[in-house]
């Protein structure tokens, strides 16, 4: 499947808003796959279906995390975490994609997890810092990208997790635990 071909199999399940965010994500996960040696063909591809599931409604999303066993946890969380390991599922079934590398980066793209591949990283970051992102913050997430992956990282986590908690949301464990590896390995 090349790019054309991608991109016009996700653009009717997205809006015009999320598409265009796509393809900021595609551009810049490719420079980061680029600068931080992840596979470049991998991280356009991942970029491009990391939000294939963002408008599915919550009743079919929760079926799917029942029927595939996937954490229990991710129930009682926020249900913006559910896209992406639900993503990954419909991605493969309805996509036919089996790479598991680039389906563990959409899985992982909102949460993060320990032990992230620098091709998980690079789609986690992108998602964060691509172009049309304007939140508070990003600026500097993206300056702190130009020489560190894992730097970039740690900011995006540290301003998600201070949103979270401003609005009284819980954490996911994964979540916690991506953070605590890297502040901790960023000290040594
Ligand atoms: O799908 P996008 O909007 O492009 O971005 P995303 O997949 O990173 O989703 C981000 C949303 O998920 C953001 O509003 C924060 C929310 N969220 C809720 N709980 C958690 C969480 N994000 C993380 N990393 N961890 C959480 O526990
Ligand atoms: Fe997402
Ligand atoms: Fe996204």
């Amino acid at each position: 499947m090349n790019r054309e071909e991608a991109l016009q199999k996700v653009k009717s399940h997205l809006t015009e808003h999320r598409y265009v965010h796509t393809c900021g994500v595609m551009e810049t996960a490719i420079q980061l796959a680029k600068k931080f040696g992840a596979d470049e063909k991998k991280a356009e591809l991942a970029a491009i279906f990391h939000d294939y599931a963002k408008f599915r409604n919550k009743d079919e999303m929760k079926t799917i995390i029942i029927e595939e066993k996937l954490s229990s946890d991710l129930l009682k969380f926020n249900s913006e975490l559910w896209h992406a390991p639900v993503g990954a599922i419909l991605v493969q079934r309805e996509v036919g994609i089996e790479d598991q590398e680039v389906l563990d980066a959409i899985r992982y793209h909102t949460s993060g997890r320990e032990q992230m591949t620098t091709l998980e990283k690079v789609i986690y970051l992108a998602d964060y810092i691509e172009p049309n992102r304007q939140f508070p913050g990003v600026e500097e997430v993206r300056e702190l990208s130009n020489t560190s992956l894992d730097k970039g990282i740690i900011k995006a986590l540290q301003n998600t997790m201070t949103f979270l908690m401003k609005k009284n949301q819980g954490i996911y464990p994964d979540t916690f635990r991506f953070y605590n590896e890297l502040i901790l390995d960023s000290r040594r």
